[in-house]
């Protein structure tokens, strides 16, 4: 898979470099090109040896150029264009544009004027106060990136889980390619779907370590190796994250992935646990005195601890041990149902080529097809994103009709391409929440509307008491089904608003307002701790992708893990419900 990520970025790194150019379309055909190569399932290098550049130009969204331009690559390990433009433009964009607030445009701006190539060179140019005599740029919003930097920094070097996940699935796949590795498991907070990630922890079960090892160290994502033993291994990864390897033999597999897969707090409470039965537990097996008496699966390993088998996700300490000694009892008060993976039935946040998304209202709701779902809600951003080209009530009239008849054309079909039920696409908007809480679309267009989410995309900075009356204002219209991401914050980038949960979660039950698992893994919002107080005052929720293009409607599971993390079942997140208990549930 490692091609595929490698082309992948430079398609990306091209778009970007084009979009700083002001050049017309290219970005778009080179982005679109990127993320399809970047969720492909097969490996590109194998798709060009068996079909050649005709298999190639048979990957979504690639055409004959890109082809050609991958082709380049895949024989030569170049891509002239790249390194020409890279020559031009020397500036590490993927680590610029990670700074909130700057794009393609001001990357060009910055280096064509400043000669501003990495974040460090940025971060000095703004302390010097050098950006504000940039044309269109000032004051505010040098103190506006100095922030950002300072916020990337304060995330602690902790990665994103989307970044970590694909990054441990890509790993884990090559090894588990070697014939001599019978198991691989990624264990940590990766395994607790935890949103963000300190280090990566393999677990690979072999008779031969040394092979594993030595296969582990060399593989093209290593940058450092910090130490090497027989069983154990820690390097840092070119990302920028480290990672560990174990290996262990086949008989002690359970006993090491539930020693590396609990937080340290819940380890160390059932520890104890074990110690009070007069055992001794560690990464090896389950003792009674030279006994072991269970290692091999984690199952065996609580069973006899006297638990049932925590998920990973709820594996904190947070009252989940006490749950799974109750169920193992027989008690009640066990661990709960947990909404699984494959559960929903439906994505209500979406957008569309309407506005800032990709792709049409067509292929975003064939690919929902493909994924399973029963429905998918269209919600475009409205006018005050003026930005995104967002939808006044006449374009939301118009979109209305378009989506009418991509409906009547599915429905003409009899039945989905998958062979399933036809989906059905809702019309909907992400409506703006305003400074006093009223909403950019006047009641008459959101009545018309079957789901209305509202979302705040502005005044960041208002009070506590400002804010949270103001979306609070906005719930209580009756044609608000859903708040939209809650709190607002993205991952690394940007702090929640302040906005007081308790009252908006007490709002939301007495308005019958659906509150949003916004499952994008920069937003992840809210969060699991929010989750749980929603949950437990009875408030219903959904889970969304808040995708922008087909490739998104996968990220499914990043909002899933939150609500797992969080003990929710199927009856707390109402997109689990046929369409038509869905529709019931909204106001
Ligand atoms: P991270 O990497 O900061 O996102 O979080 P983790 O949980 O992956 O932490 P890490 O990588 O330090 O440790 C991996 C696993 O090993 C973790 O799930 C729990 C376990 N572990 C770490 N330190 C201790 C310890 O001192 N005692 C016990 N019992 N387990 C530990
Ligand atoms: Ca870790
Ligand atoms: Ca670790
Ligand atoms: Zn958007």
């Amino acid at each position: 898979m490692a091609k595929n990520e490698e082309i992948a970025k430079i398609l990306f790194e091209l778009a970007e470099m084009y979009e700083m150019q002001n050049i017309p379309f290219k970005p778009r055909v080179f982005e679109r090109a990127s993320e399809s190569v970047a969720s492909l399932e097969d490996d590109v290098a194998d798709l060009y040896k068996e079909g050649g550049l005709k298999a190639l130009e048979g990957i979504p969204s690639v055409g004959r150029g890109i082809a050609e331009r991958i082709e380049e690559y895949l024989k030569t390990g170049e891509m002239k264009e790249y390194n020409q433009i890279k020559k031009k433009f020397p500036v590490d964009i993927a680590e610029l544009s990670s700074i909130d607030g700057v794009g393609p445009k001001l990357i060009n701006l910055l280096y064509t004027k400043l000669k501003i190539r990495t974040v460090a060179d940025l971060e000095k140019a703004a302390k010097g106060g050098k950006l504000r005599s940039l044309p269109r740029m000032g004051a505010k919003l040098e103190a506006k990136i100095l922030k950002g930097i300072e916020f990337k920094r304060e995330g602690g070097g902790r990665f994103a889980l989307g970044e970590a996940l694909p990054m441990s699935r890509a790993i884990k796949d090559r090894l588990l390619k070697i014939t001599d590795a019978e198991e691989v498991e990624v264990a940590g907070s990766v395994r607790r779907m935890q949103e963000t990630i300190g280090d990566l922890d393999f677990l690979v079960v072999s008779g031969n370590p040394k092979k594993i090892s030595d296969y582990f160290v060399k593989m093209p994502e290593v940058a450092h190796i910090y130490a090497r033993g027989e069983t154990k291994v820690n390097v840092r990864l070119k990302s920028g994250i480290d990672a560990d390897l174990r290996i262990v033999p086949k008989k002690s597999f359970g006993a090491a992935l539930q020693y590396f897969t609990g937080n340290k707090d819940h380890n160390v409470e059932v520890r104890k646990i074990a110690i009070k039965k007069g055992y001794k537990l560690n990464e090896y097996g389950l003792f009674r005195g030279k006994k072991n008496i269970a290692a091999e699966s984690e199952e065996e390993i609580y069973k006899k601890l006297g638990m049932s088998l925590p998920p990973p996700e709820m594996r904190l300490n947070l009252g989940e041990i006490e749950a799974a000694l109750r169920q193992a009892q027989g008690k009640p008060g066990g661990l709960p149902n947990s909404i699984g993976y494959d559960d929903l039935r439906g994505d209500l946040q979406t957008q569309t080529s309407w506005t800032d998304g990709k792709n049409s209202i067509e292929e975003m709701a064939r690919e929902a097809e493909k994924i399973g779902h029963e429905y998918i809600a269209i919600t475009d951003h409205t006018r005050s994103l003026a930005m995104t080209g967002g939808s006044d009530e006449k374009k939301l009239a118009r979109q209305a009709k378009e989506i009418d008849r991509v409906n009547e054309k599915f429905s003409a079909r009899g039945g989905s391409a998958s062979g399933g039920k036809n989906i059905k696409i809702l019309k909907g908007a992400e409506v703006n929440i305003m400074k006093d809480g009223s909403l950019d679309i006047d009641d008459e267009a959101l009545a018309k509307l079957d789901v209305v989410g509202a979302a705040v995309h502005s005044l960041f900075n208002l009070t506590k008491k400002e804010q949270t009356e103001r979306i609070i204002r906005a719930m209580e219209n009756p044609n608000v089904d859903i708040l939209f991401h809650p709190t607002g914050r993205v991952i690394n980038r940007r702090k929640p608003y302040d906005v007081d949960m308790e009252k908006i979660i007490k709002a939301a039950k007495r308005t019958g307002t659906i509150l949003e698992i916004d499952g994008h893994p920069w937003r992840l919002d809210l969060k699991d701790e929010h989750i749980r107080m929603a949950r437990e005052a009875g408030v219903k929720m959904v889970i969304d992708t808040d995708a922008h293009s087909t490739s998104e409607l996968h990220y499914l599971e990043y909002g899933i893990a939150q609500a797992r993390r969080a003990w929710c079942t199927k009856k707390d997140i109402i997109n689990t419900l046929p369409l038509k208990e869905f529709l019931g549930m909204l106001k």
